[in-house]
């Protein structure tokens, strides 16, 4: 943008907008966490040209290209930082029950390390004695089950063959916090996600080994953690998947990760690995499994919860429930990890770019990044996946030819032809599976 025009607008700015800066550079500069997102995100909405390019500190090379109402991704907050034991510089939203994000720097890996892996409980983790695999025990039952087992977790290992996949995990409220009006629940920014290898024996099998009776058409999980009262006669969160999908080659019982023991927090000594769908399927800690002669109801299959408007709705339209439906297969997605959001970086100089991108079904086809708030892209290279529903990694070249803020943004087209929609894709209630572009912000100097 011309200098001039941006100096003018700047003298131009009204004592309210002045004061609107002045709070917007100082949350930024004191690195303050805003307690109160919703807030926030109205307040930027509302700021002129002027008021954002002082915030971010820089001349907004492509502010002819910005929508109007973006809230610049030099400006977007996550959560607080906190440690986790065996966690490294996760964002924290909650600690009863523990939730944490993966800042998208900290996603360079190919592999999801185990410090790396978010964590989403909804109820109180299993106190640690009782997570002892020599004990563990998991139970096949449900009406349609024909010969109920319980099998230790040495069997389960002893039986079945071992196969060991790389899988993305991806919680369905992943990107939340840009949808507005805003829904409750943790306000996820893009870190709901991963993609660790994963060992362990077909679900399948086991379940083929219990006998499934011809009227099964769902599984349902238990989890050997509690409800957030403490109850234990209810549970945290027990959901499943239809049967078909419970039989797919990818449809796991793991006990490892990354070659190693599961993460306590992410569901040792035995958790689900459901490839393509929210991760809400993949149970943790997992104790039971119920074959099922209807949809599993168990806690959050019902209602809302992990399901979508079965037509487009006005944001901010009270969706009856009959009129939702689960989520099943995962939107296409993809995310920047290198560089880390905020860097500045020499004018000219050539800047490597790079990340993941996956979807729910098929595989990715191409990436494309822009500079420009969208208005022109260029193609990155991608590479094949390790297997079916693993992240596949893109990396480019850039140049910034100019001083001034910039915006990289990062767009995955998949086999399906699904492709991400840039600012956001449609609102609904709980705010589910927003796979908008990523962004991130970079300076040239
Ligand atoms: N037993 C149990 N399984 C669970 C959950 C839980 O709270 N309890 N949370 C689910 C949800 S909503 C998500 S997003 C994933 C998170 O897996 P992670 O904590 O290993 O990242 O686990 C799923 N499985
Ligand atoms: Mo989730």
């Amino acid at each position: 943008m011309k200098k001039s025009e941006s100096q003018r607008s700047q003298t131009q700015t009204s004592p309210h907008e002045l004061h609107v800066q002045d709070a917007a550079r100082a949350s930024r500069q004191a690195g303050e966490r805003d307690k109160d997102p919703l807030n926030r995100r109205g307040f930027l909405s509302r700021l002129s040209l002027a008021s954002i390019t002082a915030a971010v500190g820089a001349e907004i090379v492509f502010a002819d290209k910005m929508p109007a109402g973006l809230i610049p991704a030099a400006l977007a907050q996550g959560a607080e930082p906190m440690s986790i034991a065996g966690k490294d510089g996760l964002s924290i939203f909650n600690n009863r029950p523990l939730v944490a994000e993966t800042p998208a720097h900290l996603l360079d890996d190919e592999i999801t390390p185990a410090k790396y892996l978010f964590v989403r409980n909804n109820g109180l983790s299993p106190a640690p004695e009782l997570l002892d695999p020599a004990k563990w025990t998991l139970e096949i039952a449900g009406e349609s089950c024909e010969k109920p087992v319980t099998l230790t977790l040495n069997e389960l290992k002893q039986k079945f063959k071992h196969h060991t996949l790389q899988m993305v995990l991806e919680c369905a409220g992943n990107g939340r916090s840009e949808f507005n009006p805003p829904a409750t629940g943790n306000q996820w920014t893009t870190g709901g996600v991963g993609c660790p290898t994963w060992t362990g024996v077909r679900l399948r099998d086991v379940l083929e080994h219990a006998g499934i009776k011809s009227d099964a058409v769902y599984i349902g999980y238990y989890g050997a953690d509690l409800h957030l009262s403490g109850d234990v006669k209810k549970s945290s969160i027990s959901r499943g998947v239809p049967i078909k999908k419970a039989l797919e080659n990818e449809s796991l019982l793991v006990f490892a990760m990354n070659g190693q023991d599961i993460p306590m927090e992410n569901g040792a000594p035995l958790r689900l690995m459901f490839g393509g769908w929210p991760a809400s399927t993949c149970g943790k800690w997992v104790k039971k499994i119920v074959i099922r002669d209807r949809e599993h109801d168990g806690e959050k299959m019902t209602g809302h919860s992990y399901r979508m408007p079965r037509y487009p709705v006005a944001p901010g339209t009270k969706v009856p429930a009959e009129d939702m439906v689960i989520i099943e297969t995962m939107p296409v997605k993809s995310l920047i990890t290198l560089p880390k959001s905020g860097i500045t970086h020499p004018v000219s100089e050539e800047l490597t770019v790079r990340g993941h991108a996956w979807t729910g079904e098929g595989d990715i086809r191409e990436v494309h990044v822009s500079l420009d708030f969208g208005s022109t892209w260029q193609k990155a290279e991608v590479r094949a996946p390790a297997n079916r529903y693993a992240w596949q990694h893109w990396s480019t070249t850039l140049r910034l030819t100019k001083k001034g803020y910039y915006e990289i943004w990062a767009r995955a087209l998949d086999s399906r032809g699904h492709s991400q929609p840039m600012v956001l894709p449609g609102w609904n209630p709980e705010g589910y599976l927003n796979n908008s572009c990523h962004r991130i912000a970079i300076q040239a100097v």
